[in-house]
Formats: structure tokens, C-alpha cells, sequence
């Protein structure tokens, strides 16, 4: 019986050790969560608001076993199960388990296994899917310790709903990586800073006091400058400026990194820059089936900003391509101040050109749409400034240019080509010839040849045109959170199908579009008839009616789009010196800031852009704006037919 002991031993551990030996290369504890806890896995989110997302074992569900791991995002989110797995470096790993789904939206990153931190991820599900088995392979660095493995819906900058369960996770040490697979890198890139901190900040709310202060330290400097107690000694303002451009670019360098901004709007422009950037990136580009609303000449932007991201290799450290993504709008912030300086100087002396420039810098509304939501609409009113500037220089042809590239960026470009169609007639009137009307038709579409060209591989030439149709019909809201006359009767988020007094929103805003071109002609024409062959030009003026009166008059604006009317406003100062157009820029900086911070921060709160209709920032916002636009009107009739301002005239 002794002789048969010690066998009958090794036979019982031996028997005990079976399933523990078939795992014993798998690194994850709980990985079938049959404890029935969530025991070793932590809980992470983007957004953690009460009700977004539930996390839990489900007894009724499971892959193996009696258990399953489940997530349900009842709003969009980016939530995953988490847990840190102690791992060699320079060492191949594979990372698997087993997936069902529900309800996965399809246009966002579905149900995926990856480790935190980093970009990639295994194949993900989207829809409805029983039992799917997913992989990742990827590889440590050099004394890399661990990873945090993450069973994700969602990815960074792309948030989903529904519901997953996971089960069966394994994560395993290989000896080599099949070919044909792509091996990630299964750790966060090194760079100086920490990237570590993931998510990143969603909190603004610096920006409140920022703005008050702002508005205050504003009023005081004009102040000043009117009295002139406040005085730049000469040959001081040029250093004064670039300390003062330099300050602005460095702060939005620091927070561009800091704060992700609106996820769907980086989401976007990350992964068109990604693919715009890449072999054939811009060929494919609108084949590809990814979403893209935008019209080609930003595509242009972001594959210049991708192919140098790749080059120093920025796009896996988070912070280094937030930075990446936001420069093309924050180099236009600098140079859009730049320029005001150098129109201003043209008639004020230093300290006021000085101020007029830091007055846009340090304008919140124009730090937060660049740096803090990531948007591009500064990037849009650089070109149109470009444009205007070369309408007062008496370009026109070359104006054009610039025009159509503004339309080819944005498609709410259209709103100002009956500035250059008027400057044109009047053109045609004074010289009697058609020459500049032909030239510029001309360069307008050589200029919209050689952007679209390179995007048109094998397409009917109409595809531009269908891509325009399609993004106007993507968003036929009554007001999609602006501040305007169609938020001001309740109708945010309203289909712009539905009736107001006999007709549709839609057909109002389209009638008050025609009525603001209208306007801006009779301007145009009271200029012309009162100076005739001396009369100049009053761009500025008609730039600023255009830009305002659509937005507040006409349906489908979204509450970035008045945006252009605070450097056009300051422009029309500059050249007429009526404290009109002063007020009107300090009252759309007022307008598009709170409008900008309130639908930013809902986002960052709720995953939801939304203003209810009723909301009552909303309807003070709206009526603000109607209000601006009322004095914008006497205003502008005051500088061109009466030839009569109230002038504040910064020595
Ligand atoms: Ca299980």
C-alpha cells in the first residue's frame, strides 16, 4: 500500500492540476468570471454621469461556464473592463476572448479587446452577433513590467452604444506572431510628457472666469487707449506683439494636449488625417466608405498634418496628435491676429493696433473653438480675411481664388459669394469692362480643379456636387443649437420641414437668405451711386451683413458658424472707426462664447450636444443675437448710405 501511495499522489495532483495546467499559460485572472464577482477587473470610462453605462456579471448569459461579463452603454460612451497583466519585455503576446453583442451602433468602434492607452485594437463587432471569438497580437518593449488589458466598446475619440458581453479572456506569452498579422504595440509611447493620464481633461470650466475677465480687461484697455493714458512707446509695439502671439500660441500648445476637445469632431478629423496621409490616402478618400461630410480642400489640410504626424511618429501619443490635429486652426488664430494688427496699423497708431490684435488672441470664444473644442472655423475666416484683404487691394480676380477655397473648405463659403458677385458688378460698372468678371470666373474654377483633381480617380466629375446635397440634407434641423431667430421660436432641433405661418423653416431661412443678399446689394449700390467712379470698397461691411443675417435668419446653423462675424466686426472698426462695429464685436465674442461653451460642455457632461428648446440661455442667447443683427443693420445703412458714424477713434 506504501509502494502505491506516492503514484496514487502524483495522480491526484496530477488530476487536480489538469485545468490549471490547460491555463496555466493564460496571465488573466477571473477570466471567465465564474466567481461570479468582478473580482481583479476595474471599471474605466470616458464619460462616468449616473445611467450611461452599466457594468456587471450576467448569470444568464455566457460563452463557457454560467457567467459573462456585460457592459451596456445607454449613451454614447467609451467603457471597458480593465485589468493589469504582468508581462516580460521584447516579448510577442496574444490578447483573445470571446464577444456577443446587441444593439452596436454601426458608425463608431464596436465591442474590441486591447490594452489601455493605446490606438489599436483587435477586429471590433458592431449590430447584433451571437458568440465571436477576436484577437490582438502585439509585442512589449524593453523592460516593459506590465499592461492594462481592456475589453472595450468604444475607443478613444469614438464612443458607442448597446450592449456586449465578454467571456473566455485570454492573454498568452507566443513565441512568434503569425504572418499576415498586424502586431500592435502593446504600450503607451514614450515621449517627455506623461501620457499616461488618459482620458484627458473634459474640464473647462477656467474658461468662466477667463471670459469675464477678459471682457473686462477689454473695455478698460480701450478705455485707456481712448484717453490715451494708455501709450506704447514707438519701436516697442512690434516686440509687445510677438510676446503677445508668442503667449497665445503657447497657451493653446499646453491646453490643445490637455483638453481632448469634442470627440466627435477629433474623432473625425484624427482618422481622416489617418487615412487622407496614407498610400493612395487621397485617391480613395471619398471611396472609401468612411464618413466624410467635409468638402475636399480641408482633406488637403489634415493629409499635410497626418503625413508629418507620421514622419515624427505623433500619432500614438494622444497629447502629440491632439496637438497635431488643432495646429492648422491655432496657426490661423496667430495669424489672423497678425493680421489685424497690420490692417489696424494702417490707421491707428501702435497701442491701438496692439490692443484691436490681442483683443482677438485673447478672445475666449476664438481660444475655445481652435484649442479647446478643436474645430477649424478660425482656419475658415483666415481665408476669408485673406480674401477680403485682397477685395481692398483691389485683387479681384485674386480674390476669387481665395473665395472658392473658402467654399471648398466649408460649404457655408456660399454665404459670401454675393460679396464677390457685387464687388464684381460694381467693377463692371466703373470700367466698363468684363475682363475681371472672366478672369475671375476663370481662376475660380482652375481653383477648384486642381483641389478636387486629386480626390476624382475614376468618378464622374458630379461627385462634388452630390457631396454637397448630401451635407446639407445631413442636418435639416429648423437651428442645430444656434443662437438664432428659429432658437429664439422655440425650434432647436425642429425639422426644418415643419410649418411656421404657411411655410417651412426651411423655405423662411431661404427667403431671409435671399433678403440678407438683398440687403447687402442695396449697400453696395447706395455706396456706389453716392461715390461713384470714387467709391470704395465696403467688404468688410458686407462680409459682416452676409455672415451675421444668414446665421440668424436661416436654418440648419450650427452655434460655431457666426464665428467669422468677430473678425469681420473688428475689421469694419478698423476701417470705419464707428464704436458700432466695436460693440458688435464685443457682442458676438459674448454670443459665440456662451453659445460654444454651453453645447461643448454638454458634450463633455453627457456625450450629448443638445440645447433643449426651451432652454433659457438659449432663448437670452438668440435674442442677443436678433438684437445684433437689428443694430447691425442701422449701423451698417449709418457708415454707407448716411455716411454718418459714431466714432471712437483710438489715437
Ligand atoms: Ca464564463
Amino acid at each position: 500500500m506504501k509502494k502505491l501511495l506516492f503514484p496514487m499522489i502524483m495522480l491526484f495532483v496530477l488530476l487536480l492540476n489538469i485545468p490549471i495546467l490547460a491555463d496555466s499559460n493564460n496571465l488573466v485572472q477571473n477570466f471567465g468570471f465564474e466567481q461570479g464577482s468582478l473580482d481583479k477587473w476595474d471599471r474605466q470610462a470616458y464619460t462616468n454621469t449616473d445611467g450611461i453605462t452599466e457594468f456587471f456579471i450576467d448569470d444568464t448569459v455566457s460563452h463557457s461556464g454560467a457567467k459573462s461579463a456585460c457592459i451596456i452603454n445607454n449613451s454614447p460612451n467609451h467603457s471597458r473592463f480593465n485589468q493589469e497583466i504582468k508581462v516580460k519585455g521584447n516579448s510577442y503576446y496574444k490578447l483573445s476572448c470571446w464577444v456577443k453583442t446587441e444593439n452596436v451602433g454601426s458608425d463608431y468602434t464596436g465591442a474590441n479587446i486591447t490594452v489601455e492607452g493605446i490606438l489599436d485594437i483587435s477586429e471590433h463587432i458592431q449590430g447584433t452577433n451571437d458568440w465571436q471569438y477576436i484577437e490582438l497580437y502585439g509585442s512589449t518593449k524593453k523592460n516593459q513590467k506590465s499592461f492594462v488589458l481592456s475589453l472595450a466598446l468604444g475607443s478613444y475619440g469614438n464612443v458607442n452604444t448597446g450592449k456586449v458581453w465578454f467571456d473566455d479572456v485570454v492573454v498568452e506569452k507566443v513565441d512568434k506572431v503569425p504572418s499576415n498579422v498586424k502586431v500592435a504595440k502593446l504600450y503607451v509611447e514614450d515621449t517627455s510628457t506623461n501620457t499616461a493620464k488618459l482620458p484627458k481633461s473634459k474640464n473647462i470650466s477656467f474658461m468662466t472666469p477667463y471670459s469675464i475677465l477678459f471682457f473686462i480687461v477689454a473695455i478698460l484697455l480701450i478705455v485707456l487707449a481712448k484717453k490715451e493714458i494708455l501709450k506704447i512707446k514707438p519701436g516697442r509695439e512690434k516686440i509687445l506683439l510677438v510676446i503677445a502671439l508668442s503667449i497665445g500660441l503657447v497657451v493653446r500648445l499646453i491646453y490643445a494636449a490637455k483638453v481632448e476637445g469634442f470627440s466627435v469632431d477629433i474623432g473625425c478629423f484624427r482618422a481622416w488625417s489617418m487615412a487622407a496621409s496614407g498610400i493612395n490616402g487621397i485617391s480613395t478618400f471619398y471611396t472609401s466608405g468612411m464618413f466624410c461630410d467635409y468638402p475636399p480642400f480641408y482633406i488637403l489640410v489634415l493629409a499635410l498634418v497626418g503625413g508629418i504626424s507620421n514622419l515624427f511618429n505623433l500619432t500614438s501619443n494622444l497629447g502629440a496628435h491632439l496637438i497635431m490635429i488643432k495646429l492648422p486652426a491655432i496657426i490661423a488664430d496667430v495669424v489672423t491676429a497678425y493680421l489685424i494688427y497690420k490692417l489696424a496699423v494702417k490707421k491707428f497708431n501702435s497701442s491701438a493696433s496692439f490692443i484691436l490684435s490681442i483683443l482677438y488672441i485673447f478672445n475666449p470664444a476664438v481660444f475655445l473653438n481652435s484649442t479647446l473644442w478643436g474645430q477649424v472655423d478660425s482656419f475658415f475666416t483666415m481665408i476669408l480675411l485673406f480674401g477680403l484683404i485682397l477685395i481692398l487691394e483691389g485683387k479681384l480676380t485674386y480674390a476669387t481664388i481665395l473665395f472658392t477655397i473658402a467654399v471648398l473648405m466649408k460649404p457655408q463659403g456660399i454665404i459670401f459669394l454675393p460679396v464677390i458677385g457685387y464687388e464684381l458688378i460694381i467693377d463692371f460698372i466703373k470700367t466698363k469692362k468684363i475682363k475681371n468678371i472672366g478672369l475671375s470666373a476663370l481662376y475660380a474654377i482652375i481653383t477648384t480643379a486642381i483641389i478636387i483633381i486629386p480626390f476624382s480617380a475614376g468618378r464622374a466629375p458630379t461627385w462634388l456636387i452630390d457631396l454637397y446635397i448630401n451635407t446639407a440634407e445631413g442636418y435639416k434641423y429648423a437651428s442645430m443649437n444656434a443662437y438664432n431667430l428659429f432658437s429664439l421660436f422655440g425650434a432647436n432641433a425642429k425639422e426644418d420641414s415643419t410649418t411656421l405661418f404657411i411655410f417651412s423653416y426651411y423655405a423662411w431661412g431661404m427667403f431671409f437668405i435671399v433678403l440678407t443678399s438683398l440687403f447687402t446689394g442695396f449697400l453696395y449700390f447706395s455706396n456706389y451711386l453716392k461715390h461713384k467712379q470714387s467709391a470704395q470698397s465696403i467688404a468688410p461691411i458686407a462680409m459682416l451683413v452676409q455672415m451675421t443675417g444668414v446665421f440668424v435668419l436661416s436654418t440648419r446653423m450650427h452655434e460655431r458658424y457666426l464665428f467669422p462675424s468677430m473678425a469681420f466686426a473688428l475689421l469694419c472698426y478698423i476701417f470705419y472707426k464707428d464704436i458700432g462695429y466695436l460693440l458688435i464685436f464685443g457682442g458676438t465674442s459674448a454670443t459665440v462664447f456662451v453659445n460654444t461653451y454651453d453645447v461643448l460642455v454638454r458634450m463633455f457632461l453627457t456625450e450629448y450636444p443638445y440645447i433643449p428648446a426651451d432652454d433659457t440661455l438659449l432663448f437670452i442667447g438668440s435674442l442677443a443675437n436678433v438684437i445684433i443683427l437689428l443694430f447691425l443693420c442701422i449701423v451698417s445703412i449709418q457708415t454707407v448710405v448716411r455716411n454718418k458714424t459714431i466714432p471712437l477713434d483710438l489715437k
